[in-house]
C-alpha cells in the first residue's frame, strides 16, 4: 500500500515536472565579439523584445567571444540544429548552404544608406530568403548591419596600382574572390579567425572589414592601413536554425519574427550610426591610418559584369535589376 502511494506521488510529480520542462524554452546563441559589439548588442536587444513579447517563459544563453568558434561554424551547426540557434551571419558565410544568397551582400551593390535601407525596409530580398531556409534550413528573423566595408592592411593600398596583386583575405562566397580579382587584387578565403595570424606572418598582406570588428578584434594591430574604398555596406541577418524554431510554439515564433524586426532596425541604426565614430576612435587612439582611395568608381566598373554574370547564373537578374533600381 504504502509503496503504491509513493509511486503515484512520484508519477504525478514526474508529469508536473515534465508539464513545466515543456513550457520553459532556453535559447542559446553566438557572438564572435564581446559585449560593446553591435552585433552582441543587437542579440542582447533581441532577447530582451522576445521576452517581452511572448507570455510564456524564456531564457537565453548568449556566448560571446566566438567560444562557439566563428560564424562559418554558425552556419553548420544551425542547419543541423546542434549548438547555436540563434546569431547574426554575413549572408557570404553561407554560401555552402545557398549560392544566392550572398548576392544581398555583395560588394558595391548598394549607392549609399539611403539605398541600402530602402532594399532591407522593403520585401524584395524575400526570394533570397526562401532559398536561404529551403537549402540551408537558416531562417532569417530580421536585418542588422550598416557597418561600411574598407580595405585593412599591413601596408597603404591607396590606389589600383597598389591594388594590383594585394594578397587579401575575402570572405567564403565565390562572389567575393570574384569581385576583388575583377579589380585586380589577387584575393583568397580564409576564416576569420586565421585572418590575424595570417596578417601577421605575412601570408596574406590586408583583408577588408567594417569599423566596428576591426576594433573589436583589434585586427588594427596587424592591419593598421585602412584605404577608403567603401566598397560594402553591411547586410547581417538576425537568423535562427529552422530545426528548433518550426519546434517552438506559434506564439513565440511569432514573437520572434517581431522581436527580429524591431531588433534589426535597432541593429541597423547603431551600426550604421557609429560607423565613422568607430574610425575617429581608432584614429585618435593611434591605432589606425586612414588613405584616401582613388579608383573607387574604375573598381565599381570592374565590378559590375562580376554582379551580373552571377545574377544571370542563378536566374535572379531580375532580383539585381530591382535592388539596382530601388
Ligand atoms: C565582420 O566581423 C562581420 O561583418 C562578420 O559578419 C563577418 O563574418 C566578418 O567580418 C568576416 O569578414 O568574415
Amino acid at each position: 500500500l504504502f509503496s503504491t502511494k509513493g509511486l503515484i506521488a512520484s508519477a504525478a510529480l514526474a508529469m508536473t515536472v515534465t508539464a513545466a520542462q515543456a513550457q520553459d524554452v532556453t535559447l542559446r546563441g553566438a557572438s564572435m565579439f564581446d559585449e560593446e559589439h553591435a552585433f552582441t548588442i543587437t542579440l542582447r536587444k533581441f532577447e530582451e523584445l522576445v521576452a517581452e513579447n511572448y507570455g510564456g517563459d524564456i531564457a537565453f544563453d548568449l556566448r560571446l567571444n566566438g567560444e562557439l568558434g566563428v560564424e562559418s561554424d554558425y552556419v553548420t551547426y544551425l542547419n543541423q540544429g546542434v549548438a547555436v540557434d540563434y546569431t547574426i551571419l554575413a549572408p557570404s558565410n553561407m554560401a555552402v548552404f545557398s549560392e544566392s544568397i550572398p548576392l544581398m551582400d555583395m560588394p558595391f551593390l548598394f549607392r549609399d544608406l539611403d539605398h541600402w535601407d530602402a532594399v532591407l525596409s522593403s520585401d524584395t530580398l524575400t526570394p533570397l530568403e526562401d532559398d536561404l531556409r529551403e537549402a540551408a534550413g537558416i531562417v532569417i528573423v530580421g536585418y542588422t548591419g550598416g557597418g561600411v566595408r574598407n580595405l585593412a592592411s599591413a601596408e597603404p593600398i591607396t590606389n589600383m596600382e597598389e591594388l594590383a596583386g594585394h594578397r587579401m583575405r575575402v570572405m567564403g562566397a565565390p562572389i567575393q574572390a570574384q569581385t576583388f580579382s575583377a579589380t585586380g587584387a589577387a584575393p583568397s578565403a580564409i576564416a576569420y579567425n586565421e585572418v590575424y595570424n595570417a596578417i601577421q606572418t605575412g601570408v596574406i598582406a590586408g583583408f577588408e572589414n567594417e569599423a566596428a570588428s576591426i576594433q573589436n578584434l583589434k585586427f588594427y594591430e596587424v592591419a593598421p592601413h585602412i584605404s577608403l574604398t567603401q566598397h560594402t555596406i553591411t547586410v547581417r541577418p538576425i537568423v535562427m536554425s529552422a530545426k528548433i524554431f518550426d519546434g517552438l510554439p506559434t506564439d513565440l515564433q511569432d514573437a520572434i519574427m517581431a522581436a527580429g524586426a524591431e531588433a534589426g532596425s535597432f541593429g541597423r541604426a547603431l551600426e550604421s550610426g557609429q560607423d565613422g565614430e568607430k574610425l575617429q576612435e581608432m584614429i585618435d587612439a593611434g591605432q589606425i591610418t586612414v588613405h584616401e582611395f582613388d579608383g573607387r568608381d574604375t573598381m565599381l566598373e570592374l565590378v559590375q559584369p562580376v554582379q551580373d554574370a552571377y545574377a544571370a547564373e542563378l536566374g535572379a537578374t531580375e532580383l539585381l535589376t530591382a535592388i539596382r533600381g530601388m
